[in-house]
């Protein structure tokens, strides 16, 4: 199992026993969330916990930091090196000829070059990246605000969600190949801290950390900030992506709703 995923049961299980030891306490909880009547209960932990935070939080932004508490580089986390043939093509190039894709529930769908997504009005941030992992680390970014990137596409009122499909491979499994892939809600997708970053601390976003193009959606956890963003869908549902919960780490034992 991976090393993530494992830290992460446990730390749930710790906030499980906090909660006051739901009836379940005695049997191991979270070492089958294959089993589905755990699986509900986390569910409806996450489900609560969404609509706790959406509350709370409305529009508040992430804490923003200077300069001067960018202690060391963006530690590179998950996939480092995508291997994908597409990707180390457009690599080579210096990804000259990369393009973002906007699909799916939208009036114009856009294929945007790196130029144009450049040319737009730029949005630059100082905040700090949590991973589940438990580690930190303060960065600044620069990027579009996703945002003026949808506001071009004109969505169409049924979406509820913006799904971003990756290049990189993270598994190589009996079933085939998975891509990474996340989903946020329209909350978050407008977010003004929300951005489609190519710059990190004042240079171009490097490999190891996304490149050409990244997720930036500060107020949740790292898993959420997709790496290597190849096209992004709006969606009504997300149920017909992977096993249908939203992400590649939901899909084995994560939070949808990541918030911190
Ligand atoms: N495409 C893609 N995005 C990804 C990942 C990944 O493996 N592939 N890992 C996630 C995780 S768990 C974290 S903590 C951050 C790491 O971002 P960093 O490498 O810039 O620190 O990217 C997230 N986005
Ligand atoms: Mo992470």
């Amino acid at each position: 199992m991976p090393r993530e995923l494992l830290q992460r049961r446990n730390f749930l299980r710790g906030l499980t026993a906090g909660a006051g030891g739901i009836a379940l306490a005695g049997c191991d909880l979270l070492d089958d969330t294959s089993d589905s009547r755990v699986r509900r209960v986390l569910a409806s932990a996450n489900d609560l916990s969404y609509r706790v935070q959406r509350l709370l939080q409305g529009d508040a932004l992430a804490p923003e930091f200077t300069r001067a508490d960018i202690r060391q580089p963006q530690r590179p986390n998950g996939v480092a090196h995508p291997q994908d043939e597409d990707y180390l093509a457009l690599a080579a190039g210096d990804f000259a000829d990369y393009r973002l894709e906007v699909s799916g529930l939208v009036e114009t769908p856009l294929s945007l070059s790196r130029e144009q997504l450049q040319a737009m009005p730029a949005r630059t941030q100082i905040t700090r990246h949590d991973c589940v992992e438990g580690w930190s680390c303060i960065a600044e970014w620069t990027g579009v605000p996703l945002s003026t990137v949808l506001a071009m596409a004109r969505p169409k009122s049924q979406v509820r969600f913006v799904l971003l499909r990756c290049f990189d491979t993270i598994e190589r499994g009996l079933s085939g190949n998975v891509k990474y892939y996340e989903t946020i809600d329209m909350v978050d997708a407008l977010h003004p801290q929300t951005i489609l970053a190519y710059g990190l601390n004042q240079g171009p976003l490097p490999i190891e950390n996304g490149a050409p193009l990244r997720l930036r959606v500060e107020r949740q956890l790292g898993y959420k900030m997709a790496k290597y963003v190849r096209a992004i869908e709006l969606v009504s549902t997300f149920a017909d992506v992977g096993d249908g919960r939203g992400g590649y780490w939901e899909d084995r034992g994560y939070d949808w709703y990541a918030g911190i």
